[in-house]
């Protein structure tokens, strides 16, 4: 099938369909997340997929590319998730998706897989089954790809990386399920469902965090494979420690909630970097750093790395209160216009939705000139997630 696309394949059998190992792959400017290897050699030697450069590719883990004689791709494109169709006469037929469309059905196949086996349906059922309904409910899996990212920029692999890569979308889960709660932030809505309070009541809402906030360091010293050597898996435990703790994402949110009482002109620029820095940035900022750490990067380099996920986490949410009032709740996934809604400060407030749209272009722009020491074709993961925080649309 592949020659007959004109694509020089190697001399080997084609599998039937795609498997769930994934593979992060880049060519020249192109950043490819794929399922399968062979996505590989499709995209390598299909010229007219080259003027594609800014955006992230993600197969759908179910795409095949062989037996029908057509492959389908599914990418995001400013964050607008598109399918491309390409038949056996090399003619692409694009969808493109309902904006509303979750990124849910591309994300990575095997992140879904290890979240879903990391928290099993077991007694008590609905304490398991409460962390599991938020747990996969489809968020946009940054934090995981960032970590494996990183651990395979450095030389590791996404098996030592995957671990660790779940227990920090437990802690974000956590993290959500918590800020939704009638005694913060009182939401209804969460990566489009009812939030874990409004179906299993504030006090299974309550429990079902702290399960996941301890599960995931359970997890991290449990499963990561005994390859790594045990003082690496101690650094990133203690790393996701002060991540999340009053230096970090809970110190962020106490400062936010304070910050909301406060007259608008209290709440100065220095505040809400605070506030980001370590409310979104912290997370962000380990979910890499750990990436690198376990693939036993040296310590320039995981600066090196902390400095570029320090500024993409930044950006992250300076698009997160852009998208706030520039998005309807449909689009979000989640209640929009919340911030204006309580008076909080953001950066559309306090410097405009022009100039925050600059800022978060400028600190995208920086943080990519960070990788500019590495492999391009290794780095193009990193890259392509860097845009896709600043492109996204929810
Ligand atoms: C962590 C111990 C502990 C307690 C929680 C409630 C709280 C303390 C902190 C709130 C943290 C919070 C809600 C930060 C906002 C982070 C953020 C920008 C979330 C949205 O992230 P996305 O867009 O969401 O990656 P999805 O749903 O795609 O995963």
């Amino acid at each position: 099938m592949l020659s007959m696309l004109g694509i020089a394949t190697p001399n080997r059998t084609l599998p039937q369909q795609f498997t769930a190992r994934t593979h992060w792959w880049a060519n020249h400017s192109m950043h490819i997340l794929v399922s399968a290897g062979l996505a590989r050699e499709i995209l390598f030697d299909y010229p007219s997929l080259r003027h594609l450069t800014e955006a992230t590719y993600l197969t759908h883990p179910n795409a095949s590319l062989v037996g029908t004689g057509e492959g389908q791709l599914f990418y995001t494109n400013a964050g607008q998730p598109t399918l491309y169709t390409y038949t056996r006469d090399k003619q692409r037929k694009m969808t493109t998706c309902k904006s509303q469309a979750p990124l849910y059905p591309m994300i990575p196949h095997a992140i879904e897989e290890a979240l879903s086996e990391s928290v099993p349906e077991m007694y008590p059922e609905r304490l398991h089954e409460s962390m599991r309904y938020s747990l996969l409910a489809g968020g946009k899996r940054i934090r995981p790809c960032l970590t494996i990212a990183a651990c395979e920029l450095m030389g590791g692999t996404m098996e030592i990386a995957m671990p660790t890569a779940c227990a920090l979308e437990m802690i974000h889960t956590m993290s959500l399920i918590h800020d939704d709660l009638p005694s913060m932030d009182n939401d209804d809505f969460r990566r489009g469902k009812p939030t874990n309070h409004v179906v299993y009541g504030e006090e299974m809402a309550i429990l079902a965090g702290d399960a996941l906030l301890s599960h995931a360091f359970e997890h991290i010293g449990r499963a990561t494979p005994a390859e790594v050597p045990a003082d690496r898996t101690l650094r990133v435990i203690v790393d996701v420690g002060k991540s999340v703790g009053s230096e970090g994402l809970v110190g962020g949110q106490v400062v936010d909630i304070m910050s909301e009482g406060a007259d608008a002109d209290e709440v100065t620029l220095e505040t809400l970097k605070y506030i980001h820095a370590h409310k979104t940035g912290a997370l962000l900022e380990v979910a890499v750093t750990s990436g690198a750490i376990l693939a036993g990067a040296g310590e320039e380099d995981v600066e090196r790395l902390g400095k570029y996920a320090q500024l993409i986490g930044l950006a992250f949410q300076v698009v997160d209160d852009i998208l706030d009032c520039t998005q309807t709740s449909e689009q979000l996934g989640k209640t929009a216009g919340k911030d204006e809604a309580v008076g909080k400060a953001t950066y559309p407030s306090l410097v405009g939705l022009e100039e925050s749209r600059k800022i978060a272009d400028d600190l995208i722009t920086e943080a990519k000139e960070i990788l500019a020491d590495y492999d391009p074709k290794l780095a193009a993961p990193l890259l392509g997630l860097a845009d896709y925080i600043k492109n996204r649309q929810n």
